[in-house]
């Protein structure tokens, strides 16, 4: 870590009053928007501090401020209800004028400790890592069912607006501003083609068919710290998202990271599919938390869900590979186009297998929640 990154870091501490030395600091790898740091801060009297320090990405979030304000009002809510053990929010620490975040040099920080035996997983081991993070994503939505959305910012407009999302790709295509768009006519065609399909989610919320709720919008399994033994999910964690959304979408969101055959920027189509298994893991863990709240029709589209965010990510990283990777963070060359074949390959396996994933979203709706 460079020296002025270091002193960028001991800035943010000091605005919150931490004092100490830090002893220990890296950067976290995973995660393509914010800067995450974990600092280990030993203060005058020996006792060692784990915190986590994170820079809000200011191109990707225009007005942190409401992005922190959503973070308070879902902590707050979550922490009135008074409800014990699985499955907390991650609570960010209070700068001295009480706001969750501070700036240093004209950026957004905010700051949360280290939670004790927490662990995220990249990959999957073991298939109770599944059950455990569609059970804190399920309950994340059950937990918010009663928050009133309008104390709810829209922070990154019309976020899962999969029409708008698709014009927008289109627009690329046809702008093509570094003459890209020719190498990629067979991955254009996709979006041509299934453009109807994707946009039907979206068009049944705004029929009123499917109501909106508070949606955490990037239900990525290592958004989820587990207890690094038991695997009981501890905490929902980068609240950055936070909106009103639908449940289908983080539900669908959290299918096709999770039960990927292969991982989201896989260069080898062929290892890339729908692992039924897995699906079937995280459906039970999410149905069994949603007991009791989604209205019959949300629970017909959670398949649908997941082919929607599918195919609009896919679109997303094509758009973005096509315009120059301005939003989403490449690490090699053609980065954004290998994560685009592969969220088509996948969305193209969802279909061949959606009949199979409607029914075990239906079977899964009545078990017995293996957490509290
Ligand atoms: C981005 O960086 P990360 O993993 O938190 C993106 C999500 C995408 C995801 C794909 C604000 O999230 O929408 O699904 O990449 N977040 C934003 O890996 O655009
Ligand atoms: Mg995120």
């Amino acid at each position: 870590m460079s020296p002025e990154a270091r002193q960028t870091l001991e800035k943010v501490l000091e605005n919150y009053r931490l004092s100490g030395t830090i002893t220990h600091a890296e950067q976290c790898v995973s995660g393509h928007i914010n800067d995450t740091y974990m600092v280990t801060l030993v203060g005058a009297d020996g006792s060692a501090d784990e915190l986590v320090l994170q820079k809000i990405n200011g191109y990707v979030f225009k007005d942190p401020k409401k992005v922190m304000h959503n973070i308070r009002e879902v902590t707050r809510h979550v922490q009135g209800k008074e409800i014990s053990g699985s499955c907390d929010i991650i609570p960010f620490l209070d700068d001295p004028q009480g706001r969750n975040y501070t700036c240093v040099a004209d950026q957004y920080w905010r700051v949360c400790r280290y939670v004790k035996d927490s662990v995220t997983h990249d990959f999957v081991e073991d298939s109770r890592v599944l059950y455990s993070a569609g059970y804190a994503f399920g309950r994340f939505q059950s937990m918010l069912c009663d928050l009133p959305m309008k104390r709810l910012y829209e922070t990154i407009p019309d976020f899962h607006n999969t029409r708008k999302r698709l014009d927008a790709f289109f627009a690329a295509v046809d702008e093509d501003p570094l003459g890209r768009a020719a190498d990629v006519r067979d991955s254009v065609d996709f979006f041509v083609q299934h453009r109807e399909l994707a946009c039907r989610l979206a068009d049944l919320q705004k029929t009123g068919a499917i109501p909106l709720r508070v949606t955490h919008n990037d239900t990525k399994y290592n958004n989820i710290l587990m207890h690094k033994d038991s695997l009981e999910p501890l905490c929902v964690i980068d609240l950055d998202t936070v909106m009103p959304g639908l449940t289908a979408h983080d539900f669908g969101d959290a299918i096709r990271f999770a039960a990927n055959t292969a991982v989201e920027d896989e260069h080898d189509l062929a290892k890339v599919g729908l692992n039924l298994e897995h699906y079937t893991e995280f459906t039970r863990g999410f149905m069994q938390a949603c007991q009791g709240f989604l209205t019959e029709r949300e629970v017909e589209t959670m398949a649908l869900g997941a082919v929607t965010i599918t195919i609009e990510l896919a679109s997303r990283f094509l758009a973005d590979h096509i315009g120059g990777d301005k939003y989403f963070r490449i690490h090699r060359p053609n980065h954004n186009l290998d994560r685009a074949r592969c969220q088509i390959r996948l969305a193209e396996d969802m279909l061949a297998k959606y009949d199979a994933m409607c029914r075990i979203v239906e079977d899964s709706l009545y078990g017995q929640p293996m957490y509290g």
